[in-house]
C-alpha cells in the first residue's frame, strides 16, 4: 500500500490513525502542501481532486479519507472501526460528519487560502472565522455526547471507532489556531485517553518523517 500524505494534512492524519489501528503495512509518499505539489501533474492524475490524502492498495486507487477508512474496514474487518449495528453506526458516523463535513471543509487550508488571497480576509478575520466553526461544531459534539450517553473512554464507549478517528486530528488543529477548548470536557477527556494509544501518537503530525 501506498499513502501520500503530508504531516500537518488533518485528513492524512485521519488516514494514519486507520492505517496503524488496524497494522496495515504501507509506505509513505510525501507530499508538501505549502510547497502546492499536489497540484503537480503526476499527483493529479492520481487524485483529480489534488487533495490528501489518496491511498493506493494493489490497483485501487483510493480517495476521500472517509470512503477510504470505510473501505479499509470493509477489506481488512479483523480490528473494526464501526460498530455491530445499524442505530450504533448511524451514532458514530454523525459524530464522524459533524466534523469531518461540518468543521473541517471550512476550516481547511485550501478554503483559507482562497479566504486570505482572494476574499482579502486579514489575519484577526480569519482567525475568528477558524474559532467560529471549531466553536459552533464542538458545542454540538459535547452536546450530542451528552445527550445520547453512548460514549465512554472513547466517543462510543470503550471501542476505538471512526468517530475517535475524526476527533483527535480536528482537536490537534484547534490547539494548533489556539482555540479555546476548555468548554468541552467530555471530548477534551476522550481526546486524553486516545492519545495514550500507540496508533494515534504514531499517527501525529510530530512524528511524521516529512514534518518540517
Ligand atoms: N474531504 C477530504 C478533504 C481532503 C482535504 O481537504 N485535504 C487537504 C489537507 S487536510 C488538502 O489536501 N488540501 C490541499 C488544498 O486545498 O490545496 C478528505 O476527507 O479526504
Amino acid at each position: 500500500m501506498k499513502l501520500y500524505t503530508f504531516f500537518r494534512s488533518s485528513a492524512s492524519f485521519r488516514l494514519r490513525i486507520a492505517l496503524n489501528l488496524k497494522g496495515l503495512d504501507h509506505e509513505s509518499v510525501f507530499v508538501s502542501l505549502p510547497k502546492m505539489e499536489n497540484f503537480d501533474s503526476e499527483f493529479t492524475n492520481l487524485n483529480p481532486q489534488q487533495l490528501l490524502p489518496t491511498l493506493v492498495d494493489g490497483d485501487d486507487v483510493l480517495i476521500q479519507s472517509m470512503a477510504i477508512i470505510e473501505y479499509l474496514d470493509e477489506t481488512y474487518p479483523e480490528i473494526p472501526l464501526m460498530p455491530d449495528t445499524p442505530s450504533k453506526r448511524a451514532y458514530v458516523r454523525a459524530v464522524s460528519h459533524g466534523i469531518a463535513c461540518d468543521i473541517s471543509p471550512l476550516n481547511n487550508v485550501g478554503p483559507l487560502r482562497y479566504l486570505e488571497n482572494e476574499m482579502g480576509i486579514d489575519a484577526d478575520k480569519r482567525q475568528a472565522w477558524y474559532e467560529h466553526w471549531v466553536k459552533k461544531g464542538f458545542i454540538a459534539l459535547e452536546a450530542l455526547l451528552v445527550q445520547r450517553g453512548l460514549s465512554g473512554k472513547y466517543c462510543f464507549g470503550d471501542q476505538v471507532t471512526l468517530a475517535d478517528i475524526c476527533l483527535v486530528p480536528q482537536v490537534f488543529n484547534a490547539q494548533r489556531f489556539n482555540c479555546p477548548l476548555e468548554d468541552y470536557p467530555t471530548l477534551m477527556g476522550i481526546f486524553s485517553n486516545l492519545m495514550e494509544l500507540k496508533p494515534f501518537i504514531d499517527a501525529q503530525p510530530d512524528n511524521q518523517p516529512d514534518k518540517v
